[in-house]
């Protein structure tokens, strides 16, 4: 199953995923691209926490020294949430820092291939990448929308961080087959917001639906992934209106300086962060947390109704 790709897993993964018990996949480009040091140790630990509090297994991946984690210790996170010269690791690059040794974070794009090549079927994270604002002359869309295409992991979203243009990354996965679905609402989800304005294309309310759906998309065969858009808890949202403000300042600062490629996601969310006071990691790492709990619940409705 693992084909000749070696993955270095805990003992708590492997006796898990041998046991068919619940195992969470958790991306760690979160860590190094997407807060600040230390406060992305301890949403790291937390995370973990959260899954283990569900029953479930955290599988933190990564890729150290050139070889592919599935779970990483506190000493390997700490270190790498300090680290400053990690690799950000999606398709195109995933296999080149396997090959050179290289040290690198998973995107959701290569967490879903590590995911899925240690037969973990459901993975939590913040927010996927998508189609960026300003797409059509940029051309920048993120590798995560075609991985989902095509890899069978379920992913568990606060939706598409909403630095992007939502309705375009709506279509874009749409046409590639991707269901949305959100979580105990119809509204689509925007990230720090509980609601972008936009209907979710399908809604499910419970853990067990979203299982039932999967194994049925299983059954019908060539099925690629799915994206859970679970909103932000209500006490740790921040308003769309004021978002919307900070999104569009940071944007403007992204243009006056020229940055592009995998640099634009990162700089974007450290403005966000200064122009919201440090108030945007806190509701960052509270969604977060809420994605890793219902992840916990999806896996493990799909380890019962596997056993
Ligand atoms: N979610 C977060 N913070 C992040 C990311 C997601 O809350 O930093 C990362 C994910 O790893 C996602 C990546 O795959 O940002 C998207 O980057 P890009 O737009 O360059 O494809
Ligand atoms: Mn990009």
């Amino acid at each position: 199953m693992t084909g000749s790709i070696n993955i270095e897993m805990t003992a708590e993964v492997a006796e898990a995923l041998a046991q068919n018990r619940p195992v969470v996949a958790l991306e760690s480009t979160i860590i190094t691209h997407g807060m600040p040091w230390p406060g992305n140790r301890d949403m790291a630990l937390e995370v973990e926490a959260v899954i283990r509090a569900e029953g479930a297994v955290p599988a933190t991946i990564a890729v150290i020294d050139g070889k592919l984690h599935a779970g990483l210790d506190e000493a390997t996170i700490t270190k790498l949430a300090q680290a400053t010269d990690v690799m950000k690791l999606s398709r195109a690059d995933f296999a080149f820092a396997l090959a050179e040794g290289r040290t690198g974070a998973t995107t959701v794009a290569a967490t879903m291939m590590a995911a899925h090549l240690a037969g973990i079927p459901v993975f939590a994270t913040g927010g996927i990448g998508g189609v960026h604002q300003g797409a059509e002359t940029s051309f920048d869309i993120s590798a995560d929308l075609d991985e989902l295409s095509r890899t069978p992991v379920i992913v568990v979203s606060a939706g598409a961080k909403a630095i992007l243009d939502i309705p375009k990354t709506l279509e874009a996965l749409e046409t590639r087959g991707v269901p949305v679905v959100a979580f105990g609402q119809d509204a689509m989800p925007a990230f720090w917001s509980r609601e972008s304005g936009l209907a979710a294309p399908l809604r499910l309310d419970d853990a067990a639906a979203i299982a039932r759906f999967e194994i049925t998309r299983r059954a019908l065969g060539g099925h690629g992934g799915m994206l859970i858009a679970n909103p932000v808890p209500v006490e740790d949202e921040i308003a769309a209106a004021e978002m919307n403000r900070h999104i569009a300042a940071a944007l403007a600062t992204a243009r006056e300086k020229g940055i592009e490629g995998k640099a634009v996601t990162p700089f974007l969310l450290g403005e966000i962060l200064n122009l919201t006071d440090g108030e945007s990691l806190k509701t960052n790492i509270a969604l977060v947390l809420n994605n890793a709990r219902l992840a916990a619940r999806i896996a493990s409705e799909l380890a019962s109704a596997s056993s």
